[in-house]
Order: structure tokens, then C-alpha cells, then sequence
């Protein structure tokens, strides 16, 4: 029986990535770090939550995660935890750069001492190809592994050393360490934070008559959506190859937040007319006139991506990935998740 440490295992991608090694017979250890009130967030109700092992640690913490490779004795180690929130990023550089960034050394140097021969999955991200657009000429057909970085958060910043980091131990000492660099990817379980969950869960909410209406920031930002069961596939081919190497894994597809908004409101029968532009632009419902999106300013960011595509065909070539949730897939499952949600919450009242 293969054994697998998984951080950030109460996280959107580390419950669904506990689903899928335990359903391909693994014993799955769970990294959670110690909070006043315990809650195994993703994994609470879940079949999983009863079979995972969870080692209470931080990963900012060396020792603890020493005692985790201990503990756990892994065969693979996919480390998923992170200060994920972008915007987040921006009030607080520091903390996202220690636990975002550095904290990946410590894996790594927990696994080089006590199981060296431990295959590493890094959670690296498309957001560091942030601004990089630029360099990249008239004919973009999407980044890929050979793409220039240029992170436009602290966060981008912060993933990118943890991205080096997993390079340099692959070269230096010979370790299986390899880095998935993963686009946007949504579920039912997205923090609600995320604009995607956020639009889904108003749009639901609104449909109810238990919102007014949903406010955005920059609503142009283009993104390269998937569904995470999709890309936990992708993390576990990573780690089944004979050698590491990188991989970019997205749809190949970009849509922005407004087409994001206007799928979800369509998914409850729900058509939105546009006015105005910039800060002044609100979405209204075409049957009844009324606003329901409008934009607060608060939501802007101080440097923005604007334009995500991720080209896959790596991945599809030699791991044999594939995506199989659409696009409009995606959104429907959300609003549909969310408004089953919030019935089922009233229900309670
Ligand atoms: P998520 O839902 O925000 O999960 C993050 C996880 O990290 C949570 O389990 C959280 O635990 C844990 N964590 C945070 N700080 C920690 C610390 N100091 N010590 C131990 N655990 C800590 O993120 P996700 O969407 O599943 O993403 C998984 C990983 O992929 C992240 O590294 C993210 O940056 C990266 N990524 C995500 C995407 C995407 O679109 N989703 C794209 C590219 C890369 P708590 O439950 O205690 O908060
Ligand atoms: O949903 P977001 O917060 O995701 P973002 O910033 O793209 O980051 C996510 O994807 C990365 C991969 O590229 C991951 F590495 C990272 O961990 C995270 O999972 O924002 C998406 C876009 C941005 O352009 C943002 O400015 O939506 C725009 N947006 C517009 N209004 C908003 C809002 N974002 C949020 N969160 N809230 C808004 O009200």
C-alpha cells in the first residue's frame, strides 16, 4: 500500500486529491494545523475525513514537518498548503511569503533528511506568469512550461521561490521533485472568498430573494477556469512518472469574470443587460430592470492580471491528462451546489 502526506488536506484541491489517492487504495496522511475551534474544513462530512491520518503541524515549522515525514514515512508528499488568496497577498506580504513561499523548503528539507527517495508534488500556480503577456507576441496561444515569469502579487512572488526552490533540489540532490504549474480551477468546495464562488453563491442568493445584488471589482480580468477534480488527476500523473518534470495544466480556454457572472445568472433563467463602463458599469435584469451586479472600486486590486490561458499540451501528450468538466459544466454545478445549499439552510430556519 502506497503511502501519501498531503498538506492543505482540509483545502478545495487537498479534499479532492484524499478522495482520489484513497480510492486508488492509498493510506493518506493529512497535514492540519492547530485552531481554536477544530474543523477539518473540505473533508468535514465526507467518507474521507473518517479514513485520512491527520498530523497536527504548521508548515512554517521545520520540526513539525519533520516529524510529519516521520510520522507519515511517505512514498509521495504533495504539498497543496499555502496563503492562497491573492488579494489576501497584498495586506499581508510577509506572512504569504513565509508560509506561501519559504515554507516549501522546509518540505523539502524534512524530506531530504528523512526520506530522500519521497516523490514531492509542488502546488505551483499559472499566477506566476502574471504580467508576463507582454513578452509573448501577437499569436498567444497560451503559456506554457518554457513561458518567463513576471508575478503581479505577492503571492506570484512568494509561489514563484517555492517553485525555484523544487527546481533547485531536483537538480542539486537528485530528489523526485516536481511542480504542477496549475491555472485557475473552481468546485462546489471554493473558498467563498474567490470570485467565482462569490458570484455563484450571490447569483443563488439573489435568485432567493436573500440579496439585493452582487458587487465585483474588475469584471475584464480573463481567467482559464477548470474544475478541481480534473487537476488533483493531473497532480497524482505527475508524481507516476519515472522522472520529475514541470507541467502546465489548464482548458486552453479564457473567459472573464462578466462572461463568469452572465453564465451563472443564465444557469438560474436570469438575463443581464450591461450599462455604462468602469466603475460605473451595473448589470440589471432584463425582464425586471432591476441592478443586480454593481462595481465597488474596494475590490480592485493594486496590480492586476488581466489575462490567464494556460496551454496543456504537455500534459496531454505525456501524462495522458485530459480535462473532462466543461467550462459551462463548471458554473452550472456551482450555482446549482449553492442554490441547493442555501434551500436546504432556510429549510433549517
Ligand atoms: P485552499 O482551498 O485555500 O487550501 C489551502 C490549504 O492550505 C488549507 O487546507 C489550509 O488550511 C492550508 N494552510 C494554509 N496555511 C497553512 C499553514 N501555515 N500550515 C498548514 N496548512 C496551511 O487552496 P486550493 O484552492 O485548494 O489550492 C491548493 C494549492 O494549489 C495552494 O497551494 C494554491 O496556492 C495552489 N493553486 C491553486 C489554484 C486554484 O485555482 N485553486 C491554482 C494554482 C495553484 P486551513 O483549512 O487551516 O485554512
Ligand atoms: O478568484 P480570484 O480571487 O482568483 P485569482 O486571483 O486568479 O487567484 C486564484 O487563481 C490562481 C491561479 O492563477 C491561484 F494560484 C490562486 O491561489 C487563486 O486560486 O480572482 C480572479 C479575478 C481577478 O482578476 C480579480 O481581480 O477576478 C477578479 N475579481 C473581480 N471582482 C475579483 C472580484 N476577485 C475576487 N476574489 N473578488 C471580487 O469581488
Amino acid at each position: 500500500m502506497k503511502k501519501a502526506l498531503i498538506t492543505g488536506v482540509t483545502g478545495q484541491d487537498g479534499s479532492y486529491l484524499a478522495e482520489l489517492l484513497l480510492s486508488e487504495g492509498y493510506e493518506v496522511y493529512g497535514l492540519v494545523r492547530r485552531k481554536s475551534r477544530l474543523d477539518f474544513g473540505n473533508l468535514e462530512g465526507t467518507e474521507a475525513k473518517e479514513k485520512v491520518n491527520f498530523i497536527f503541524g504548521d508548515i512554517t515549522d521545520m520540526s513539525a514537518m519533520v516529524n510529519a515525514v516521520k510520522e507519515s514515512d511517505p512514498d509521495e508528499v504533495y504539498n497543496l498548503a499555502a496563503q492562497s488568496f491573492v488579494a489576501q497577498s497584498f495586506r499581508e506580504p510577509v506572512a504569504s511569503a513565509n508560509i506561501t513561499g519559504v515554507a516549501a523548503a522546509n518540505i523539502l528539507e524534512a524530506i531530504r533528511t528523512v526520506k530522500p527517495e519521497a516523490k514531492y508534488y509542488q502546488a505551483s500556480t499559472s499566477e506566476m506568469f502574471g504580467g508576463c503577456i507582454e513578452d509573448q507576441g501577437d499569436n498567444f496561444t497560451g503559456y506554457t512550461e518554457k513561458s518567463f515569469f513576471h508575478p503581479r502579487s505577492p503571492y506570484g512572488v512568494a509561489k514563484l521561490y517555492a517553485h525555484w526552490i523544487t527546481r533547485n533540489y531536483r537538480e542539486s540532490y537528485d530528489m523526485f521533485a516536481c511542480s504542477g504549474i496549475l491555472f485557475n480551477h473552481e468546485s462546489e468546495r471554493r473558498g467563498h472568498e474567490f470570485v467565482t464562488r462569490k458570484i455563484t453563491d450571490a447569483a443563488a442568493r439573489i435568485h432567493l430573494g436573500l440579496l439585493d445584488h452582487l458587487e465585483l471589482g474588475n469584471m475584464d480580468a480573463k481567467r482559464d477556469w477548470g474544475h478541481s477534480k480534473d487537476y488533483v488527476r493531473a497532480m497524482w500523473l505527475m508524481l507516476r512518472r519515472e522522472a520529475p518534470e514541470d507541467f502546465v495544466i489548464a482548458s486552453g480556454e479564457t473567459h472573464t469574470v462578466r462572461e463568469f457572472v452572465e453564465l451563472s445568472f443564465k444557469a438560474l433563467g436570469t438575463e443581464i443587460e450591461w450599462h455604462g463602463s468602469g466603475a460605473d458599469e451595473t448589470g440589471t435584469d432584463k425582464v425586471t430592470g432591476k441592478t443586480i451586479v454593481k462595481i465597488n472600486p474596494k475590490f480592485y486590486r493594486p496590480a492586476e492580471v488581466d489575462l490567464l490561458l494556460g496551454n496543456a499540451e504537455k500534459a496531454e501528450k505525456l501524462l495522458g491528462w485530459k480535462r473532462e468538466i466543461s467550462f459551462s459544466q463548471l458554473v452550472e454545478g456551482m450555482v446549482k451546489n449553492d442554490l441547493e445549499l442555501l434551500k436546504k439552510e432556510a429549510g433549517k430556519i
